[in-house]
């Protein structure tokens, strides 16, 4: 199937081809972007070769097709990514100097592709790697944002929201179908019945135009597509307002269709903001599935074969309305009783939960439901009262809380996604084991008993094609000396390094590739921020989301303290440490923006103290993103993953630092403790309450006591109340500590003391170097499990009883 690739001259030749003829421009103007631009449709020609091969095997073998829904696909950038895949390196860097540019101001040049929030959207992308390498005909679905998610900046500390503008730096990667639009209906009425089926008017309609992106697998043995739906206006402009001289009129059916891909997760603060975020939702999950219909009817020509050759995963609940969606459409379109409508549906969908907290489970106002999608509200209700007849039939309690539509709130009920997709799946799972046991025991305990073996367990995983082999080349190269290259196709094949831990020459070799990532994300920082590190110290990083439930706070509590204890004992034999902070907060979260204001307050501090000069520095560069992850995941020797135990579902980045080499400090949550099993609690510092623990303190945590049971937490604490680090405004943050006192729900107050002493052990370890380094290098050998190879192995035999389309090694 491996189609030949390109060599460095062929390569070298297409670049010129496309600076010529795509962009317009002789070598000598060229510009860096130039440069990208034109090695990324080089790039791209040598994907498409595999690409159409792919999808013409998948028609005529007739194989069953993957589809991933996901509102967010965290791109990151694709250039390096698609040619290390295709094994082009060395061709490319080669192509580029013969033309007089550099591989690695071009590669650093493209924009990320932000168009994700966190771990969910970040999955996505390495599941659509995962399946392109594994040669599983896949496609994943979602929306073309315009702007994606903002760009942070930090003015005075404070968060500030900024539009990315990613698709205005030039994105080579895409093609757009015109021929594949599909128009979206929203609102309206019933204007007919006839038995199962009605007729639904919908009083506005916008277009989703269809953008493909080729996802080259790994050594270009097969590629997928991501298609990303953008919203159009049925007709371009009003010329009728137009030419009555109303500009701004005449252009108003464009901009509120285009407000639809406009942006990532509009603020949903406002009731605007939820309807425009149910609009998104329902925009791109209706066109993905009339888009797999569409395909399906013109490949087999039947409805019945549906679930043996479709299997739709819904990435959380946001594409949830997919199941009455599909119901919908075989019923009032292919007039399909709705009982056997019904039923294929759930022959094809499953449905991945990403999260047990309940503000983060989706609920919609029956009344806003009925609104916008007035059909989609009759049909949930008949799928519910359906559900609950048949259970009740089968001698179970149809109770309430297996209701879907709860008749709760004054505006007349609500409708609970997370239920609605769970009934709507032929599997429902979880992320992480302790996650998925939480489920069955928690949100989903009715349901769950009412349809036993409905729920697995699929822990996640991270590409090693970027988040090792990409992103870390001194360690790839060591690895590849060491136990040859099949690591790259066989994660856990790294178990092979568990003996080569014990020999002094490797472990030198591995600490001199740590010390180099090092020093790349010292000249990153000293670049970018202007803030010179020593990379001699202990870098401790925590990036991700910022969240109350991560808990940031502690470890900037932690900080502190440390500093009022290096402060007080100046002479003392103290580990340098580094803290790197990374990550944003939602725009409408204001806690969570007080604590990166908190953070950036702590960091000026310490930083601007000579007495912890060369031991103790905070950074926090603004815009944590992909491409940023990529440089400090390597570079870690602590990895922070604190969170609030029974509260993160699984955790992604927290796989990514340790296949890296860095150690986990961290509580018994999400994937945390499956890392713990493989590595073993030597190798490992986990303190504070696990899950059940933390639930026995819960819902409400008085945490006084416990902080003036902690000296060190009680300075800090006292030292913000006093305004010590912020002196312009001394009662900036008494809501944070009013609530630490009196409703401690994350627990900071009750695992501030283990997690002081765990951090005084780290410091003590990590001047064992030796020692240390043999440790993290134990991390790296067993971290192959957590793959996403593997991950999506289990969904392929589990969830969607697919094979794959090519064997290995063809
Ligand atoms: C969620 C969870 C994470 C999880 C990720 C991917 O909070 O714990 O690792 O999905 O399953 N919203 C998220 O990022």
């Amino acid at each position: 199937m491996t189609e030949r690739l390109p060599t460095a001259l062929g390569l070298a030749q297409r670049i010129e081809q496309h600076l010529t003829f795509s962009l317009g421009k002789a070598p000598a103007t060229a510009s860096t972007r130039d440069w990208r631009l034109a090695l990324s449709r080089a790039v791209r020609d040598a994907v498409v070769v595999p690409w159409l091969a792919a999808e013409q095997r998948t028609q005529e073998t007739g194989h069953k097709r993957v589809y991933y829904l996901s509102m967010e696909f965290l791109v990151g950038r694709l250039l390096q990514n698609a040619v290390a895949n295709l094994g082009l390196e060395e061709a490319a860097r080669a192509a580029l100097a013969g033309l007089g540019a550099d591989y690695e101001t071009v590669v650093l040049d493209e924009p990320d592709a932000a168009l994700g929030n966190g771990g969910l959207g970040r999955l996505a992308i390495c599941f659509l790697d995962s399946l392109a390498s594994l040669a599983i005909p896949a496609y994943g679905y979602g929306i073309r944002y315009a702007h994606g998610l903002f760009r942070q900046r930090f003015r005075g500390g404070w968060q500030v929201e900024e539009p990315e503008t990613w698709l205005n730096e030039g994105y080579a990667w895409e093609f757009e179908r015109p021929d594949a639009s599909l128009p979206i209906g929203f609102g309206g009425r019933i204007a007919g019945r006839v038995g199962d089926r009605a007729a639904w008017a919908p009083d506005e309609t916008v277009l989703a135009a269809a953008f493909d992106t080729p996802v080259p697998g790994w050594r270009g043995r097969w590629a997928n597509t991501l298609r990303l739906w953008s919203a159009r206006p049925l007709r371009a402009f009003d010329l009728a307002a137009f030419n009555r001289g109303d500009f701004v009129g005449a252009a108003a059916p464009e901009v509120l269709a285009e407000t639809i891909s406009r942006v990532l997760y509009p603020d949903d603060s406002t009731p605007q903001g939820r309807e425009l975020r149910l609009k998104q939702e329902y925009f791109f999950t209706a066109a993905s599935i009339r888009d797999i219909l569409r395909r399906h009817l013109a490949e087999h020509g039947d409805l019945a074969s549906l679930p043996d050759k479709v299997a739709i995963q819904l990435n959380d609940t946001h594409p949830a309305i997919a199941g009455p969606e599909l119901v919908r459409l075989l019923v009032d379109e292919h007039r399909l009783a709705f009982h056997e409508a019904w039923q294929t549906a759930r022959g094809c969908l499953s449905y991945t939960n990403h999260t047990l907290l309940p503000e983060a489970l989706e609920r919609w106002p029956a009344e806003l439901l009925g609104r916008v999608l007035p059909r989609h509200l009759e049909i949930v209700e008949r799928i519910d009262a359906k559900h609950r007849a048949a259970l009740a039939a089968a001698g179970r309690r149809a109770a309430e809380e297996l209701r879907i539509v709860a008749p709760s709130g004054d505006l007349g009920g609500e409708v609970r996604m997370g239920d609605l997709a769970f009934v709507m799946a032929r599997r429902v799972n979880g992320v992480s084991a302790l996650h998925t046991a939480l489920m069955r025991r928690t949100v989903f305990r009715e349901l769950e008993a009412a349809h036993p073996g409905r729920i697995v367990n699929q822990t996640n995983g991270v590409t090693p094609r970027r988040w090792l082999h990409g992103c870390n080349p001194p360690l790839r190269r060591l690895l590849t000396e060491a136990i040859g290259e099949a690591w790259v196709d066989d994660l856990e094949r790294l178990e092979e390094l568990v003996p080569l831990v014990e020999d002094a020459g490797f472990r030198a070799a591995f600490a001199a590739a740590k010390q180099a990532n090092k020093e790349r994300l010292a000249g990153y920082l000293s670049a970018r921020c202007g803030v010179t590190v020593d990379p001699g110290a202990l870098f401790d990083v925590q990036i991700k989301r910022i969240h109350e439930y991560k808990r940031q706070l502690l470890n900037i509590l932690e900080t502190a303290a440390l500093a009022n204890a290096l402060r007080r004992d100046p002479g003392a034999d103290w580990t340098p440490r580094v803290k790197i902070f990374g990550g944003k907060a939602a725009p409408g979260y204001a806690d969570a923006k007080l604590i990166i204001k908190l953070i950036n307050d702590v960091a000026a501090s310490i930083n601007g103290d000579p007495a912890l000069r060369g031991r103790l520095q905070v950074v926090f560069p603004e815009n944590y993103n992909v491409s940023m992850a990529e440089v400090m995941i390597p570079a870690a020797d602590l990895s922070e993953q604190v969170s609030t135990a029974g509260m993160e579902a699984s955790g992604t980045g927290n796989m990514k630092l340790m296949l890296n080499g860095a150690l986990t400090v961290g509580t018994l949550d999400g994937a945390n403790v499956e890392i713990g099993e493989r590595v073993g609690p030597e190798n490992i510092y986990v303190f504070g309450l696990d899950a059940e623990g933390a639930a026995r303190h819960l819902p409400f945590h008085d945490g006084a006591a416990a902080i003036a049971a902690t000296p060190p937490l009680a300075e800090v604490v006292a030292q913000i109340e006093s305004g010590f680090f912020s002196p312009d405004d001394p009662r900036r943050y008494d809501r944070l500590v009013e609530k630490l006192r009196r409703d401690d729900r994350y627990l900071v107050t009750a695992d501030f003391a283990a997690y002081f002493e765990t951090q005084r052990r780290i410091d003590r370890d990590f001047r064992t170097a030796d020692a240390w380094t043999r440790r993290a290098a134990l991390n790296t050998a067993k971290g192959g499990w957590f793959s996403s190879d593997r991950t999506i192995r289990g969904y392929a035999r589990e969830m969607w009883q697919v094979e794959p389309a090519l064997q290995t090694g063809s």
